[in-house]
């Protein structure tokens, strides 16, 4: 499946990416927090749940881990998984694991380019060792669960996890 409901349209200067800290409140980054930012290229293979993948693509933006430990989180992320929500309502569940380590980035440019809102520009996160729906266009924020919880598709029958190796698409998977 593909982007569900209308293109966004957010501009730079409306764009701003929070971390919900729960009962210590919350952290938030601008475009220019995320520019001034150590980067990251990431180039890498996509797989989407409808059969096509993405071979070679080359992004860039900032490592998870350098908003996590921004917000003072270093290891000691109590819960295991997270919200990711996105501007206009989409959300997609991870595991806090699948975020760390290099796994998970926000970027800002594909190929080169500044992202197109089609694409989820100005900012997208990419998981890109899960399916593409896990990789939430117009990022907007992160919450942390202390139990998994389904966001959009999973609520809609698509896998909790959705690894693309074990084709983890549908519940039951
Ligand atoms: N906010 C938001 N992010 C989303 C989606 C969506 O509907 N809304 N769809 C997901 C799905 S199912 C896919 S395949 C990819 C599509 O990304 P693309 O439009 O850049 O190819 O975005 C993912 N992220
Ligand atoms: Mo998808």
């Amino acid at each position: 499946m593909l982007t569900y409901g209308p293109t966004e349209r957010v501009s730079r200067a409306d764009w701003k990416f929070t971390i919900d800290l729960g009962e210590s409140g919350s952290m938030s980054w601008t475009w220019e927090d995320l520019m001034a930012m150590p980067q990251t290229d990431i180039h890498t293979d996509i797989h989407c749940v409808t059969k096509w993948s993405m071979l070679d693509s080359d992004w860039k933006g900032v490592d998870m881990d350098v908003f996590f430990e921004g917000a003072g989180l270093g290891a000691d992320i109590t819960e295991n998984y997270l919200m990711v929500r996105s501007f206009g309502g989409y959300t997609t569940n991870l595991p806090v694991a699948d975020v760390r380590g290099g796994k998970a980035y926000l970027v800002h440019e594909f190929d080169g380019e500044p992202i197109t809102p089609e694409h989820g520009g100005p900012v997208r996160m990419i998981v890109p060792h899960l399916y593409f729906w896990k990789s939430a266009k117009w990022v907007e924020s992160i919450r942390f669960m202390d139990e998994d919880a389904p966001g959009f598709w999973e609520t809609n029958g698509y896998h909790m996890y959705g690894d693309p190796w074990k084709e983890q698409r549908y519940w039951g998977d």
